[in-house]
């Protein structure tokens, strides 16, 4: 028995070696040279815009004091223009009933619209909205920023953003989003603020803060409080991030929400 226990410390060191190794010798997190552990932050709400109920949110953006809406589904897909003051419907422009509507961002006066299967980037005038097909992509259309005047960052509901060149929509640069090392799946609508993209994640009440060299997760913003129990009934996912530069705070809103939430974190 003496002789037996002896061994039990380096018997004990052994298995804890193995276990360590085998923990850290999984898949992505030898991939990430500097993986961060994300901080968790709340939304403080400041008030509240009235949302149309029928909009399926895909797309949110503010751009010289005009609130954009993209809503998806086919036969129902649209362009919108929203007051930004009152959230009401300013003109809404109707998709065909072939392109299912996915994400928006402005550059340069023109409004870039995803469509969800087709490949298909429509492209809107600020001041004129009337669209035409102005470059087309080999993924799904999901979610889409711009991050400086010449470039884009889409997403296409795998951990995977893809940077791109404004007037050929070729991808230059792509990141794989995670946290410490562990790719994040299902990212949707984007928006670009502050040098961080933050991303909705496909039926997460959590937005993600993403730094753009890296991919990195470095905050983790708990949305759940948005919706109280009974705003939840008919409401769909948590899909609709818009920076409002002049109220320093974002616009948050989701598939069918009854409301918009202005909110800092
Ligand atoms: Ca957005």
């Amino acid at each position: 028995m003496l002789k037996n226990n002896r061994f039990l410390p380096a018997c004990f060191i052994m298995i804890l070696s193995v276990i360590i190794v085998s923990c850290s010798g999984t898949g992505d997190s030898n991939s990430n040279p500097d993986p961060v552990i994300p901080e968790t932050l709340y939304v403080n709400i400041i008030g509240t815009l009235p949302h149309d109920t029928s909009a399926y949110t895909q797309g949110f953006e503010v751009h010289d004091g005009i609130l954009w809406e993209s809503t998806g589904h086919y036969g129902f897909s649209t362009l919108r223009k929203l007051n930004l003051s009152d959230g009401s419907i300013i003109e809404t422009y109707p998709l065909p009933d072939t392109l299912f509507g996915e994400g928006i961002t402005i550059v340069n006066e023109k409004i870039y619209q995803l469509t969800w299967t087709s490949g298909l980037v429509l492209e809107w005038d600020v001041l004129n909205p009337v669209f035409h097909v102005s470059n087309t992509i080999d993924t799904e259309g999901w979610g889409i920023c711009s991050v400086s005047s010449s470039s884009v960052v889409t997403s296409n509901g795998t951990s995977t953003l893809s940077f791109r060149e404004i007037s050929s929509f070729d991808t230059f640069r792509t990141v794989n989003v995670n946290i410490d090392g562990a790719s994040i799946n299902l990212l949707n609508e984007l928006e670009y603020a502050g040098g961080y993209i933050y991303a909705n994640r496909y039926y997460s009440d959590y937005i993600y803060r993403i730094e753009p060299e890296t991919g990195n997760v470095t905050a983790l913003i708990d949305a759940s409080s948005l919706l109280s129990g009974s705003n939840r009934i008919n409401a769909g996912a948590l899909n609709g991030i818009a920076w409002d530069p002049q109220r320093e705070a974002f616009l948050l809103t989701g598939k069918n929400w009854p409301s918009v939430f202005i909110v800092t974190f």
